[in-house]
């Protein structure tokens, strides 16, 4: 598949956001929400996505919603550390299949990291 094809309305994220798929929410506002990823790389691993824009990758996204969902991303970040404490963590961002990207709906990863736990992927 390549970077620029159609923005899939059947993905999982959009699913979620229909509440056709259940998610276990972090928290949302009108634009934006943040739930578990349910593959998580660490304990507390939260993906947050923008519920009005159909960006499939970071190249699509207009500037308006990328303020917001970066602004999202930075304050889930601050609630997971503020809630588990890690000793770092990671914001992780893929696009396209050769980049890593499974699901076809923009999003960001806030992945805690302890040094004395082991890197899941
Ligand atoms: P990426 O590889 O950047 O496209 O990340 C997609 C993430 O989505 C991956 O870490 C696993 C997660 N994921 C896949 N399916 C579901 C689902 O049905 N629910 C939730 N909460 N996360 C999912």
């Amino acid at each position: 598949m390549t970077l620029q094809a159609p923005y899939d309305p059947d993905n999982i994220f959009a699913r979620i956001l229909r509440g056709e798929i259940p998610s276990v929410k972090v928290w949302e506002d009108d634009h934006v929400l943040a739930f578990m990823d349910v593959f998580p790389q660490s304990e507390g691993h939260v993906l947050i996505i923008s519920k009005t824009s159909t960006a499939r990758t970071l190249l699509e996204i207009e500037p308006k919603a990328l303020g917001r969902l970066i602004g999202a991303t930075q304050r889930t970040a601050r609630a997971v550390v503020k809630a588990l404490e890690p000793e770092g963590f990671q914001i992780m961002q893929l696009n396209g299949e050769a980049g890593g990207q499974t699901v076809f709906h923009l999003h960001f990863h806030v992945i805690p990291r302890w040094s004395d736990r082991a890197m899941k992927g």
